[in-house]
């Protein structure tokens, strides 16, 4: 039997959470290996693990690879999440890198020193309600198809759908006035998949707070 899917990060949130996202709704069950300190990354760096000494990194299929965006890609085209054609490719990347250029907002925003911190937060909310979140509502609009590419479920509507949780946790309501993104955001996580995912006790991790700040510190100096 192939081996799971194992992920090289600390334990929390940071630039993985799309990759656990992304296995948990492709139904991919997947291990991880939690660093703790800095001798742990080291190690990984040493045995030449690391192609640019940099996590996550994904033991996957007899691979290593690394950058996240890579290994989204892969596990897409290995579950049929990446469109049926070039084209459809195309608007999939497009949509997914709107998506990471919000979502990098959310996942360095718990690293900000206090007095930054309603700076970033309120840059947030302003590109997610008057840039992100209406492009992708008047994607939705215009088809009028359940997803976002080709009415068929791909990593877009998966990475976007966690974009939308990560900005209703720092800003509940943020997707009040996009009903197609609402209407999404309940027809992803109701699949079975990510139903479970959803769930306590699951690998999603929650967001990322003190004792994991202070964590990853110790591990990237
Ligand atoms: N472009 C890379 C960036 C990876 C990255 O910045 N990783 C951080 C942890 S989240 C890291 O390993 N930092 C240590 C370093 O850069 O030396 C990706 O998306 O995977």
């Amino acid at each position: 039997m192939a081996r799971k899917p194992l992920l090289h990060y600390f334990n929390g949130r940071g630039r993985m959470e799309s990759i656990r996202w992304l296995l948990a709704a492709a139904g991919e069950e997947f291990d991880e290996k939690f660093m703790e300190t800095a001798e742990d990354l080291d190690k990984l760096r040493n045995d030449g693990s690391l192609m640019y000494q940099q996590v996550p990194m994904v033991e996957i299929d007899g691979m290593k690879l690394v950058q996240t965006r890579a290994i989204l890609n892969y596990v897409a085209n290995k579950h049929n999440l990446y469109g049926k054609d070039m084209k459809e490719r195309a608007l999939i990347d497009m949509y997914v890198e709107g998506v990471a250029d919000l979502n990098e907002m959310t996942i360095v925003f718990p690293v900000h020193p206090p007095g930054v911190k309603e700076t970033k937060l309120s840059e947030i909310k302003d590109k997610a309600k008057n840039r992100y979140f209406p492009a992708f509502e008047k994607v939705l609009k215009s088809h009028g198809q359940d997803y976002l590419v080709g009415n068929k479920l791909s990593k877009a509507d998966i990475l976007l759908v966690e974009l939308l949780y990560n900005v209703e946790e720092l800003n509940p309501g943020a997707t009040a006035s996009f009903p197609l993104l609402q209407a999404l955001k309940t027809r992803i996580s109701n699949l079975p998949t990510v139903k479970k995912f959803l769930q306590p006790g699951s690998q999603r991790n929650p967001p990322d707070d003190e004792k994991c700040r202070e964590e990853a510190k110790i591990i990237f100096h």
